[in-house]
């Protein structure tokens, strides 16, 4: 009877792997919520069917957004009409388009290329073409 070692040393690995999970996630959800401070704020409004994109001194875009690399951005996603989903797949940029509500969202691309936006919740007849592109471009400043 009795608990004998190789018990307790499988409860102390599994406290062990418990704890490693739970810090490591703790980390995980740390990196992606801590916006840094030096963001540019991008407004995203998703409507049937295109996106626009409103850079911090005002300057508009419609469907393709020009960001520079290496430089954080911050999106404030809205919508003006229905659900939509803001989704940038190269970059794991997913967040919900809610009207009456935003959402946010940040990354810092560190690659120049042009790659795919989407909406990915069905918004109805043309969600299929409410697609767009992001440009990463070189910061010559
Ligand atoms: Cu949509």
């Amino acid at each position: 009877m009795g608990h004998d070692t190789s018990e307790w040393v499988f409860v102390a690995i599994v406290i062990a792997i418990l704890i490693y999970v739970g810090v490591d996630s703790w980390n995980i959800e740390k990196l992606l919520e801590d916006v840094p401070a030096d963001a540019e704020t991008i407004k995203v409004t998703g409507q049937q069917w295109f996106w626009s994109f409103e850079h911090a001194d005002g300057t508009k875009e419609i469907s393709t957004l020009h960001l520079k690399m290496n430089h954080a951005y911050k999106f404030e996603i809205g919508s003006k009409d229905v659900m939509h989903s803001f989704n940038i797949p190269d970059w794991v940029v997913f967040q919900d388009a809610v009207p009456g509500h935003i959402n946010h969202s940040w990354f810092s691309p560190n690659e120049v290329g042009t790659y795919p936006i989407q909406c990915r919740e069905y918004c109805g007849l043309l969600h299929y073409n409410m697609r767009g592109s992001l440009v990463v471009e070189n910061d010559k400043s």
